[in-house]
């Protein structure tokens, strides 16, 4: 048996336990964005009624796709959680450690992680931490439908995944051949119109105060050679993606947008694919600026973060000293 579907069934043999425990719980990390919505929505819908997709917090991407594939998602009190006295397991999906799920969960309870980030990986604490290099949990949580729950398989579940996994690759950018194959067979029905759906997600305008705020980060943006890198950077209050996207397509290798929010510091990174393939590799050094800073850091080569309580100045410094330590590999 290959490691991949070995990964499945040991998966599939707890989920059958779990049901049999009672009350599941399906936790989503606590940014709540499209993948980790989408595969707690689309592994509790299929799991039935003992299965509870939940989580602190919802995208308002995550928020439509939600309300029109009629998915359920409840949203908990981060520091009154409420579970059910007789919950007999627990799923997290899309975290890569317990600490981003950001509330306690009750003890003795089992717990399966399903996760495809690099760095934290602190699931000691999980009887079964499932875990591939690949670019969206929708994508894990889909190989283990179609392996054993083909049936469950509707309209909202490709939804939800889909949604996912489009969001998770940067709309495609940086897929690879496992991305896209689960992409393709989600789409092959006949009642998924791939471009009206496409729409669907991106009609999710921005209102004018993120519209202002976005404009103001880009008023902000300076460039800096970082050793052998160009770096764009600046500090945003919200939408962070977004401005991170748009240095990006400004001609950034590297885009990096500082967010000071209360007393928590955040980074967010990311890396064009040249960069990368010529040796950037921004899950590594998020995970090596939470050894130096504290606080939590981790990604993908592509896209990384970092938070924590460091002042700002701190951690945008110690990213770029970072940075311009590092060599071009030839790619
Ligand atoms: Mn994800």
């Amino acid at each position: 048996m290959s490691q991949q579907s070995s990964d499945l069934s040991e998966l599939h043999q707890w989920l059958q336990s779990a049901v049999e425990r009672g009350p599941i719980a399906i936790v989503s990390h606590k940014n709540g964005d499209m993948d980790t919505i989408g595969s707690a929505c689309a592994l509790s819908h299929v799991l039935g009624d003992s299965a509870r997709a939940c989580g602190l917090h919802t995208s308002s991407i995550a928020k439509r796709i939600v309300a029109t594939t009629e998915a359920e998602f409840h949203l908990m009190d981060g520091d009154r959680p409420l579970w059910p006295r007789t919950l007999g397991s627990i799923v997290v999906v899309d975290a890569a450690s317990p600490s981003q799920v950001g509330m306690s969960f009750p003890e003795g309870v089992p717990i399966c992680a399903i996760d495809h980030h690099t760095g934290g990986a602190d699931w000691s604490s999980a009887d079964l931490h499932f875990h591939w290099d690949c670019h969206s949990t929708a994508e894990m949580v889909f190989a283990y439908l179609d392996e054993f729950r083909t049936g469950s398989i509707d309209s909202s579940v490709r939804r939800l995944l889909l949604a996912g996994v489009i969001t998770d690759t940067g709309r495609f950018r940086h897929a690879d051949s496992r991305s896209l194959a689960a992409a393709s067979k989600l789409v092959e029905h006949d009642d998924l119109d791939y471009h009206a759906f496409v729409e669907e997600m991106e009609s999710n305008e921005l209102n004018h105060s993120q519209k202002v705020a976005i404009a103001k980060a880009l008023s902000r943006v300076e460039s800096i050679d970082a050793g052998e890198w160009f770096l764009l950077h600046t500090r945003a209050g919200t939408n962070e993606g977004v401005v991170a996207r748009t240095l990006m397509s400004a001609g950034a290798d590297v885009a990096l947008v500082v967010r000071r929010a209360k007393d928590e510091t955040r980074l967010v990174a990311r890396a064009s694919r040249k960069a990368v393939s010529e040796g950037c590799n921004l899950g590594e050094m998020m995970e090596s600026l939470a050894v130096r800073l504290d606080g939590e850091g981790g990604g993908h080569p592509g896209a990384a973060g970092w938070s924590g309580e460091a002042p700002a100045v701190t951690a945008r410094s110690g990213f770029i000293a970072d940075l311009s330590g590092l060599r071009r590999k030839p790619s």
